[in-house]
């Protein structure tokens, strides 16, 4: 095949695409590790890191191997019928995350929406609430996907607006409130808390420390469920195989995703305990793709690689490398970096100027480093995990670098 410039490939994309992204003009063509490479053939150390699913590192050899093994075997079935993937899979992640069981779709926002449907279900027959009212609290500033329910639970008044009606049955309470959260679960009728642990697009907002547990606790108290979106928190990126762990809780219902394929194909799951999981009888949910033996091999693969490379331990101590290395460039452009293991932003003083952003990207990327805004003048760095020291070091000097020339 004809070989694509960087140029082409935007006009191409530009020209043909549909207008729901506005990309950053970068153009890549190959990935290892945690490079990039576009098409004039540079190199640049990638710190947006597929939002979170690369954590296992571009391509890793492993989990391509798995792909091509199984590709060439079986790759889909639909779970009316059982097959060998499967099984390995579900016994390997809920012994690792501790649950009784795994429920597998494909993307996050359905793994999001599963847990809707099993918290509703649960509220109607075990909690008792009347039908047709179970409410779900959830955060301001949260995400949880692009579907209608996500959008119903979005705090986007713009998006409720043009994609209206929204979903009624969402409580929107502050992040980090415990006094809120407390005040809204007095409403007899809420299924359940739906949170994210560190909110990811948010701004990668953390929550005081103790927060998730006190908010557990209240659930538990008020006979709610606790549901942990860990689809961008999950798998290490924290430092932790689950962020929830950081506070030694463990959520009722936890949503995987992203890079539980190692950002290879989309494969998302929700965890639970059987008390949970049987909300969900045979007819009430599924998906063609879900649970496919293509994406169990490869996600089997992909949890292997995060437990053998240790790279929950990595993660952390990369983490802390970055934040004190940021810090100590004592920019005075900087007015925050914060974060948990390699799930970091740092805080620029643009007063609020969103072009700065898109310049300080594009000249990032002159000098080798791919890194994006999550929100206004808020930058999410979070590289593959398989990151080493001297690259972490070689990321910082060169925003410590980029910084110095940029007015
Ligand atoms: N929950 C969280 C916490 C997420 O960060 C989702 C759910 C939805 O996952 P899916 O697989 O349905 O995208 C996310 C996704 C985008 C975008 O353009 C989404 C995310 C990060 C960056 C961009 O929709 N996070």
């Amino acid at each position: 095949m004809e070989k694509i410039t960087s140029a082409h490939a935007m006009e191409l994309e530009n020209k043909y695409g549909s207008f729901n992204y506005t990309p950053l003009p970068f153009v890549f063509e190959k990935g290892e590790g945690i490079y990039l490479w576009d098409p004039e053939g540079k190199r640049y150390l990638d710190f947006v890191g597929g939002f979170s699913s690369v954590s296992q590192g571009h391509c890793h050899p492993r989990i391509v191997k798995a792909i091509q093994e199984q590709a060439a075997k079986l790759t889909l079935l639909s779970r009316v019928l059982y097959s060998t993937e499967f099984g390995p899979l579900a016994e390997y992640a809920t012994k690792l995350l501790g649950y009784q069981r795994i429920l597998t779709m494909n993307t996050g926002a359905e793994a999001f929406e599963t847990s809707l449907k099993i918290a509703r279900k649960w509220a109607y027959t075990v909690k008792g609430v009347a039908e047709g009212q179970a409410k779900i609290i959830v955060c301001r500033d949260n995400f949880h996907g692009r579907t209608i329910a996500a959008a119903s639970a979005s705090s986007k008044a713009e998006h409720h607006s043009v994609f209206g009606p929204v979903l009624p049955g969402f409580i929107h309470i502050s992040y980090n409130d415990l006094a809120a959260l407390e005040g809204a679960l007095k409403d007899p009728t809420v299924a359940a808390f739906l949170v994210e642990p560190i909110q990811g697009e948010g701004g990668v907002v953390v929550p005081a420390d103790g927060y998730l547990k006190q908010a557990f606790a209240l659930c538990e108290k008020a006979k709610a469920l606790f549901i942990a979106d860990e689809i961008q928190t999950g798998l290490a990126r924290t430092g932790k195989l689950l962020a929830t762990q950081h506070e030694g809780i463990r959520p009722h219902l936890v949503l995987l995703g992203k890079a539980l394929s190692g950002g290879t194909m989309p494969v998302s799951a929700v965890l639970a305990d059987d008390e949970f999981m049987k909300m969900l009888q045979p007819g009430d949910h599924g998906s063609t793709f879900g649970g496919n033996p293509l994406a169990c091999h490869v996600a089997l693969e992909s949890l292997k690689v995060i437990v053998e490379e240790k790279l929950a331990e990595r993660s952390e101590k990369m983490g802390q490398i970055f934040r004190a290395a940021v810090r100590d460039l004592a920019s005075p452009l900087i007015a925050e970096v914060r974060g948990k293991g390699l799930l970091n932003a740092v805080v620029f003083k643009f007063g609020g100027d969103a072009s700065k952003d898109q310049a300080l990207s594009l000249a990032l990327k002159e000098n080798g480093l791919v890194v994006k805004a999550a929100k206004t003048n808020v930058f999410r760095f979070a590289p593959p995990l398989v990151i080493s020291e001297e690259q972490v070091r070689e990321a910082v000097a060169i925003l410590g670098k980029t910084l110095k020339s940029f007015a």
